[in-house]
C-alpha cells in the first residue's frame, strides 16, 4: 500500500476554465481534498439537504483516470481560493480561524422549491459548510452555483460572521451580515485588478440562465435594492419578507463599499487600496461588531479599524482615507 499524499492536478471547471488544485492521491484514486489548506468537497448526488433523512455533507468525491466534474473542479478549486485569500491577505486561518476543515457540497436539490427536483439556484452556509445547487440546461448541460467565486466566497464569509460578530440574520444587522458577505464576495473576485473603477462589481454573473447576475454593489437600483437610507425598504420581519429585507437593504452598504473603493478625493486614483478596504472591513466584521449592531455601527467600526491600521501613515495621507470612507457612508445616508 502507497500512503495517501497530495498531489497537484489540473481540470476544467464549470466556466470552462482550466484550474489548478490539490487533491490526495492514493494508489492511482484522487480525493477531492488539499490537506494543507485543509479543504475538501462532497457530492450529494440531487438529494435535498433540507430533509431530514439526508445526511449532508454527501460523499467524498473521488476520480480515477476520468476527470473531476467541472462543478466540483470549481466548488474545490474557488473554497482553496478563498482559503488563501484568508491566509494571506486577512492573516485569518479559514473560517474558524483555527486552520478547520472548510466542507463543500455540490449537486444539492430543493425538493419543495423544483418542480423537477433537480434545478436550485441558490447556495448558501448551513452553519457549518456550504452547500450549492445548480442550474440544469438540457440533459448534460449543468452549471454549479459554485462557478462563480464572488458565490462561494459571499458563503464562505457568512461562515466567518457566524464565528466572528454574529450578525443576527434579520434587519439591519441582516442586512450587514449580507452585505459583509457580499463586499468579500468582490473584493477576492476582483482580487488581480488593483483599480476598483475597472472592477465587475456584479455578482454571481454567469450563473442565472441568460447570465444576469443578481446583485450590482455599484448600482444596487439595477436590481431592485435601495441605494441610500431614505429607500430604506420596510418589508416585514418574516421569511417572506426576507426578515425586513436582508437581500435588499444590503444594497445601501454596499454602495458605501463601493464609494469606499473608488473614491478619488479630489485625486486621480482610489484613494484607499483594495487591501486596505478589505482589511478595514474585517477587522469592523470581527472586532468591532456585535450581533445587533446597525449600519451606524459599521460606520463606526470601519472608521476605528481605519484609524488603527493606518496609525503609522504621515497624518495628512490618513486623514484623506479616513474623509473618504465617512463620505462614502454619508453619501448612501449613514451618518
Ligand atoms: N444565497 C443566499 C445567501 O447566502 C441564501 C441564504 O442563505 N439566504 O444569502
Ligand atoms: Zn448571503
Amino acid at each position: 500500500r502507497t500512503p495517501t499524499a497530495g498531489a497537484s492536478v489540473s481540470a476544467v471547471d464549470d466556466f470552462g476554465v482550466q484550474r489548478q488544485f490539490r487533491v490526495e492521491a492514493h494508489d492511482g484514486v484522487k480525493t477531492l481534498f488539499d490537506a494543507e489548506l485543509n479543504v475538501q468537497t462532497y457530492d450529494f448526488e440531487f438529494r435535498d439537504p433540507v430533509l431530514a433523512s439526508e445526511q449532508l455533507p454527501g460523499d467524498a468525491i473521488h476520480a480515477g483516470a476520468s476527470d473531476f466534474s467541472g462543478s466540483a473542479v470549481s466548488a474545490h478549486a474557488n473554497a482553496c481560493e478563498v482559503s488563501r485569500y484568508m491566509r494571506e491577505v486577512l492573516k485569518r486561518a479559514n473560517i474558524d480561524n483555527q486552520s478547520g476543515r472548510m466542507t463543500s457540497s455540490i449537486n444539492c436539490v430543493d425538493g419543495s422549491d423544483s418542480p423537477d427536483g433537480k434545478q436550485w439556484l441558490n447556495a448558501f452556509w448551513n452553519g457549518s459548510q456550504m452547500v450549492y445547487g445548480q442550474r440544469i440546461d438540457g440533459a448534460a448541460d449543468m452549471l454549479s452555483m459554485s462557478a462563480a467565486l464572488d458565490v462561494v466566497a459571499h458563503e464562505m464569509f457568512h461562515g466567518v460572521t457566524d464565528k466572528t460578530s454574529r450578525l443576527v440574520y434579520a434587519q439591519q444587522s441582516g442586512a450587514l451580515n449580507e452585505s459583509y458577505s457580499d463586499i468579500f464576495g468582490i473584493i477576492i473576485n476582483n482580487q488581480q485588478e488593483p483599480d476598483a473603477r475597472l472592477w465587475n462589481w456584479a455578482l454571481g454573473s454567469g450563473l442565472l440562465p441568460g447570465g444576469d447576475p443578481f446583485r450590482d454593489l455599484s448600482n444596487p437600483g439595477k436590481f431592485g435594492q435601495p441605494d441610500h437610507m431614505t429607500n430604506y425598504k420596510k418589508l416585514p420581519n418574516t421569511r417572506a419578507g426576507d426578515y425586513e429585507g436582508v437581500h435588499t437593504n444590503s444594497g445601501i452598504h454596499n454602495k458605501a463599499a463601493y464609494n469606499m473603493l473608488t473614491g478619488t478625493g479630489s485625486g486621480a486614483k482610489p484613494v484607499l487600496k483594495p487591501r486596505e478596504v478589505a482589511a478595514v472591513f474585517y477587522l469592523a466584521l470581527t472586532q468591532h461588531l456585535a450581533p445587533t449592531s446597525q449600519f451606524r455601527d459599521s460606520r463606526n467600526g470601519v472608521l476605528s479599524s481605519a484609524r488603527s491600521l493606518f496609525r503609522k501613515d504621515p497624518p495628512a495621507e490618513r486623514e484623506l482615507k479616513l474623509k473618504v470612507i465617512g463620505d462614502a457612508f454619508s453619501q448612501v445616508g449613514v451618518g
